[in-house]
């Protein structure tokens, strides 16, 4: 086993990679993936991965700077994951650890998790406490706002990879319209197949309200984020009329801000993302928050990393499977009944294919 690994450098790098499915959701279109590719580099030659998901190319210089600045203050640092947070949380309290500052700090968390680990020869789950196990999974890939012979196609296509649970996007202008689609879908997948919808805030705290009337029956998992994220009022509001759970959380900037959101009432289930709750270490503290409050606890993106984090959950309810990063990955994730396999190489298992970086590389 190696001592006390000092930390040489965190590099990042940029990628947009195409994406196996284009999706459609109710603020635009999202057809590739613009990734931040994040080494953290140690003394003793071990190397941790990491990728954040920049979800506009726009965000990836600056997500790469501000990367590479952090690294500067942490050259020389044991790795020791829970100090480089307390460090870089110190430094940034008066600007306020949110935004890409967030983001920049969570894929650091990540990586350096990720050494940690390769440096134990170990699994992440196992360094964690837990070890790797198949996890329940959603296919989120598709099911965007489009036509519904295109959606009927496309539902099937996502459970022929391997899976029995679909998400889709709503949000058309016509509450009628998603209605109809929906109910496209159902008959095509059948009644066993689980199905969640995600509105991303498109609607008023009414709207959501009048429409979540018409979803009540339709037996879905879940109803994600129908309102403005941050209004957990109206969210609130919304969560006492409906029958069925609303769940929220992939804006969570903090466990705190979840716990404001428990507070408020505003969700019956959490989805907090990895990289925006502060990576491996800011999961485990909403994990253990929503453990004390028994609310059931899902991923957001970032599969890999999310399966490892999911063992570790004591309140695990849906793993969000996109592919996104596949097309830079060594080994993808496999799939199996319905459940991702936790990779049980040293680390999350993220890997990257250089020769597959090389040629998506932007910056
Ligand atoms: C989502 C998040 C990020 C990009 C596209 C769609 C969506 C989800 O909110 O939960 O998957
Ligand atoms: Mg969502």
């Amino acid at each position: 086993m190696k001592a006390d690994l000092k930390i040489r450098r965190f590099n990042a790098r940029a990628v947009i990679v195409p994406m196996s499915l284009p999706l459609y959701v109710s603020t635009g279109a999202v057809v590739q993936a613009p990734l931040v590719l994040i080494d953290c580099e140690t003394d003793q030659g071990v190397v941790g991965h990491a990728y954040l998901i920049g979800i506009s190319p726009v965000s990836l210089k600056p997500l790469v700077s501000l990367v590479q600045s952090f690294s500067d203050l942490l050259v020389g640092d044991v790795l020791a994951p829970l100090e480089i947070e307390r460090k870089l949380t110190q430094k940034f309290t008066l600007l306020g650890m949110t935004g890409l500052l967030r983001l920049a700090q969570a894929g650091i968390d990540m990586a350096a998790w990720d050494a940690l680990a390769r440096s134990k020869d170990l699994p992440l789950s196992t360094l964690l406490g837990s070890s790797p196990r198949p996890i329940r999974a959603y296919n989120s890939k598709g099911l965007g706002i489009m036509p519904e012979a295109k959606l009927i196609d496309e539902a099937q296509a996502l459970l022929d990879e391997g899976f029995s649970a679909v998400k889709m996007r709503l949000g058309r202008a016509h509450a009628q319209d998603d209605l109809k689609a929906l109910r496209a879908v159902r008959k095509a997948i059948g009644d066993s197949v689980n199905l969640m919808v995600d509105f991303n805030q498109a609607l008023s705290v009414h709207e959501a309200i009048r429409r979540g009337h018409m979803l009540d029956g339709e037996g879905l998992v879940w109803i994600e984020e129908p309102v403005r994220q941050d209004d957990y009022e109206g969210c609130a509001k919304v969560a006492r009329e409906l029958k069925t759970p609303i769940q929220i959380g992939e804006n969570f900037a903090s466990a705190h801000e979840m716990l404001y959101a428990l507070k408020a009432g505003a969700c019956d289930l959490v989805m907090p993302d990895a990289q925006r709750i502060g990576g491996v270490t800011g999961w485990q503290r909403a994990a253990a928050l929503a453990h004390a409050q028994g609310i059931e606890m899902s991923t957001h993106l970032f599969s890999e990393v999310s399966a490892h984090l999911m063992t570790v959950t004591p309140t695990a309810h849906w793993l969000e499977y996109v592919d996104w990063a596949n097309p830079v990955l060594q080994q993808p994730l496999k799939i199996q009944d319905g459940h991702v396999l936790t990779s049980e190489r040293p680390g999350s298992g993220v890997e990257w294919d250089e020769a597959a970086v090389k040629k998506y590389l932007v910056a």
